[in-house]
């Protein structure tokens, strides 16, 4: 059983009256639904559309065909999502977990909505378990979740999975209910992460605060009363086949085509992001601008396309994001046009379809991705497996979970360093094809390895691990604390 906020399809309804299904976006959705797809099993989830309505369930199973697994709605009213999802979820959790605490509302309103929230989901994976199901909990929105199902009774496996990074202890301390929530988490049976990064810094929050905890099979197992719990690290990947076959079709080919012949055979750089904060859109438009004005060889000679796609649009701050990202456009633009000719940057907010957006990756020579912190960024790995061949050049951000797995491809950024960032993109212009071909090569074969399949057989093989001496995973799959150590202490200027 996997539970996440929101189920893979989202619910609205049309304007004759009827509801409709399409398919959900984001990264959770595109990593679980070709595993849900190839084992069964239920998904439970929001629905996407506020109460009970006696069609959603009808509307669901429509959406799920005979696809084999089936979908289990969270039913919330506009008001509980407001408090849970726009409210504890996004304006404390998500900020705080992305080192951004100034951004956090610690509204205690917020709080109990969450946790009123987290007890509703528990009420529908309750009423939908078999007793030997294993649950798999998905992300922030839940960390209350195993809790919950531990105080009405459950006593089945639980695993939990944290899409976002777990942030070190001084910032996780800012937290009003930090006890309860570090407590709640370790009612799961498994806790994984996506880098050692964010593992390191749960575990040095549970020393610090749980000191009734003990550690063992080297910090990987957690002993607490009479409790054991696993935690590893498990960064996710994409359906890295899936991405190669589409980009190889010939749809794709003809649009990639089509795009380098819009932007007359320049060098293509390219952004994708979620509207979000966290993604740092603005200082990667100013280091592009940098850029600009530091190498003026750059100018006319490449073209950046932002795609920008629409997120979370309810909260104050992603509208004044927006508005940042435009005023940024319209002000390089303005400095750089050529009437008639060469515009820098085209600016594209709306969700592209998938095929579309593959063309995009196998058109665009530079990727940028530069997020101020990321859980993994699934982006930087489509990217690469959609660059069949192998000419793209990856920038990437030494703060998304990606780096720890792709820094030996990547060119390596710290986002808040403009100067850098310029540099980087200027080296990437001209870095010879066989560079490209080799640091590419390095990355396809990572993500091709490690796919998404890879990353649920490894979570559940260390559910499941009755050899805990075994439990730890090979060195081949997380990169080890002395590789990560080497990375960090390496001056990237
Ligand atoms: C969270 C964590 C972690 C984007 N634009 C379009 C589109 N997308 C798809 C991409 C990608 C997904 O959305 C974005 O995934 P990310 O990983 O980049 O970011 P989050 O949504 O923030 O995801 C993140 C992830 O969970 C998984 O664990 O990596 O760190 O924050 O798959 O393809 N899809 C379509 N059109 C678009 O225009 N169809």
């Amino acid at each position: 059983m996997v539970v996440s906020n929101r189920l893979p399809f989202v619910i609205s309804r049309a304007a004759d009256g009827t509801l409709v299904s399409r398919p959900g976006s984001g990264g959770l959705v595109t990593a679980l639904l070709p595993v849900l797809r190839d084992r069964g099993g239920v998904w439970v989830g929001w629905p996407g559309i506020a109460d009970r309505d006696g069609d959603v369930d009808a509307a669901l199973a429509t959406a799920t065909g005979k696809a084999g697994y089936q979908l289990a709605p969270v039913a919330l009213s506009a008001q509980e999502q407001a408090g849970f999802y726009y409210g504890f979820s996004n304006e404390v959790l998500w900020p705080l977990f992305h080192d951004l605490h100034s951004l956090c509302i610690f509204d205690p309103e917020f709080w109990r909505v969450y946790c009123e929230v987290n007890r509703k989901y528990a009420q529908v994976v309750l009423e939908n378990t078999h007793g030997d199901d294993f649950v798999w909990v998905h992300d922030y929105q839940l960390l209350m979740l195993g809790s919950e199902l531990r105080h009405a009774g459950l006593d089945t496996p639980l695993g939990f999975f944290l899409h976002i990074p777990f942030p070190p202890l001084d910032i996780y301390l800012k937290l009003p209910w930090r006890f309860t929530l570090l407590r709640a988490l370790l009612e799961f049976d498994l806790i994984g992460f996506q880098t050692l990064r964010d593992q390191r810094n749960f575990t040095d929050c549970v020393r610090t605060l749980l000191p009734e905890a003990g550690f063992t099979h080297r910090g990987q197992m957690v002993q607490i009363g009479d409790r054991q719990v696993r935690v590893g690290c498990f960064p996710i990947g994409i359906d890295a086949a899936a991405f190669e076959r589409q980009a190889h079709s010939e749809q794709v080919a003809a649009d990639a085509a089509a795009l380098h012949a819009q932007v007359n055979h320049r060098e293509l750089l390219l952004g994708v992001d979620r509207l979000d904060y966290t993604k740092g859109i603005p200082l990667r438009l100013e280091a592009f601008r940098t850029a600009l004005r530091k190498y003026p060889d750059l100018q006319e000679r490449v073209t950046l396309i932002q795609v920008v796609v629409p997120s979370r649009d309810d909260i104050p701050q992603y509208r004044d994001l927006k508005i940042r990202i435009e005023q940024l456009v319209g002000e390089i633009n303005g400095e750089f046009t050529r009437p008639g000719g060469w515009v820098p940057i085209h600016y594209v907010y709306r969700a592209l379809d998938r095929l579309k957006l593959i063309a995009y990756y196998r058109a665009a020579q530079i990727a940028l991705v530069t997020p101020l912190k990321d859980g993994m960024n699934l982006v930087a790995k489509e990217f690469c497996a959609s660059s069949v061949k192998r000419t793209g050049v990856l920038i990437l951000s030494e703060f998304a979970g990606a780096a720890a797995q792709l820094q030996h491809g990547a060119l390596l950024v710290n986002p808040y360093d403009l100067d850098g960032t310029a540099d980087a993109i200027h080296r990437a212009c001209l870095l010879p094809a066989a560079e490209r071909r080799r640091r590419m090569g390095l990355m396809r074969r990572n993500v091709r390895r490690q796919d998404v399949f890879r990353w649920v057989n490894r979570f559940l093989e260390a559910a499941f691990a009755h050899d805990l001496d075994a439990f730890p995973l090979p060195d081949d799959y997380v990169p080890s604390a002395e590789a990560e150590h080497a990375y960090w202490s390496t001056e990237l200027d």
